[in-house]
């Protein structure tokens, strides 16, 4: 694929309500979207960043340097033969795994686009509809949470996942405990904790959570590990997961018994898939986690998440309209009376198309190297 144009473009896209967690509060979705021009066609990508490194050390003044400085530069006027050959082109880059994968997936899509196959096909999905759950955001009155709650079961969400954060932990489970005694129900701390909390962590098994996502720091593999040992609820990992090699680590240290598999946050679809292969092999539930994804990035979860070992867990991928009046695809990503979302496949019973006009919308910033 001869790289003839590369565009990138932050857009503002306000939550239809601020998603607070341990870290910061969002109210807009603040992303860097990537255009890749390649022999009369066109590619999208979106870049996971947010406007600060809060949940891991990027954000989109890093990545706008990365992409500036050091990638475009690699690719540009080059012919690229596939992700995994571009993934290996970059390797001397350290780290900086968001702005790697949002050049990465952009050329997933200018590949469905030369193929005619979908994403599924291209990466060897196997389902055709996955379920998905709710994240919710940390509300000040414990009554407002409760109603959320309630709004999304209604809607028919498969797992219900709280934020939490120290002062905002076991009083809020007890709450939601006592409304709602039996769904699936999950808490993420966002690295808030330390080890010296273990306590507290002990406490939580008796609201019998699916698992506890990212209690310690990103880099507290180890911790993790004194951790799952010391508790009976399942410790699922997050942020500490940036890369195959942390994975194999967590796995065989014992640091975790489930993993959320954000691919972006692995440097794209390729590192994320063999995360997929390796937990698939070492029987690790798995299931594709969010970061309040656009329409782009979320209907590229979708697919992804269509591999056969995203079959038991529901992920991180709600409608958009759970977040946004309005959103940068055509259609925008809905959930099924079943609460699932349906997988585009070959048949072309769903492509989602960039919207441009509401893209162009949402603009405040572009830039172009050709
Ligand atoms: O830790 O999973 C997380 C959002 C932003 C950053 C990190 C996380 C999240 C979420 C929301 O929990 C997931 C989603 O619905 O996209
Ligand atoms: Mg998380």
């Amino acid at each position: 694929m001869k790289i003839d144009r590369i565009d990138v473009i932050r857009v503002l896209n306000p939550f239809r309500h601020p998603f607070e967690t341990s870290f910061t509060r969002f109210v807009n979705r603040d992303a860097l979207l990537i255009k890749i021009y390649s022999e009369g066609l066109a590619g999208w990508g979106e870049c996971k960043s947010f406007y600060g490194p809060f949940y891991n050390p990027e954000d989109n003044g890093t990545v706008l340097h990365v992409l500036k400085d050091h990638i475009v530069p690699r690719i540009l006027h080059t012919d690229v033969e596939s992700p995994e050959s571009f993934m290996q082109s970059v390797q001397m880059i350290r780290g900086n795994r968001l702005a790697k994968a949002a050049v990465e997936n952009a050329l997933w899509d200018l590949m469905v686009q030369r193929t005619g196959h979908s994403l599924k096909t291209l990466l060897g999905g196997t389902q055709n509809e996955i379920k998905v759950g709710v994240s919710l955001g940390m509300e000040g009155d414990i009554n407002e949470l409760l109603q959320e709650i309630d709004h999304y079961l209604s809607l028919g969400y498969h797992r219900t996942k709280l934020k939490i954060k120290p002062g905002a932990d076991l009083s809020v489970l007890r709450a939601v405990r006592k409304e709602f005694p039996d769904i699936t129900l999950t808490v993420d701390a966002n690295s808030a904790y330390t080890l010296k909390d273990i306590d507290l962590f002990r406490a939580m098994d008796e609201f019998r959570l699916q698992y506890i996502e990212q209690p310690l720091g990103e880099e507290d593999i180890v911790d993790h590990a004194v951790l799952q040992k010391e508790i009976q609820t399942p410790v699922c990992l997050d942020e500490s997961i940036v890369s195959y090699e942390a994975a194999e680590a967590a796995i065989r240290l014992g640091s975790c018994r489930v993993i959320n598999i954000k691919s972006s946050r692995c440097g794209g679809l390729w590192e994320g898939r063999r995360i997929h292969d390796l937990c698939l092999k070492k029987g690790i539930p798995v299931w594709c986690g969010g970061m309040t994804e656009l329409g782009i990035g979320r209907a590229q979860n979708i697919s992804f998440a269509s591999l056969p070992g995203f079959s038991g867990l529901a992920h991180d991928i709600a409608a958009a309209d759970r977040y946004f009046e309005r959103d940068i695809t055509d259609p925008m990503v809905q959930i099924t009376p079943r609460c699932t979302v349906e997988v585009p496949d070959d048949t072309g019973n769903i492509v989602y198309h960039a919207d441009e006009k509401a893209i162009d919308s949402m603009a405040a910033g572009h830039w172009i190297w050709r």
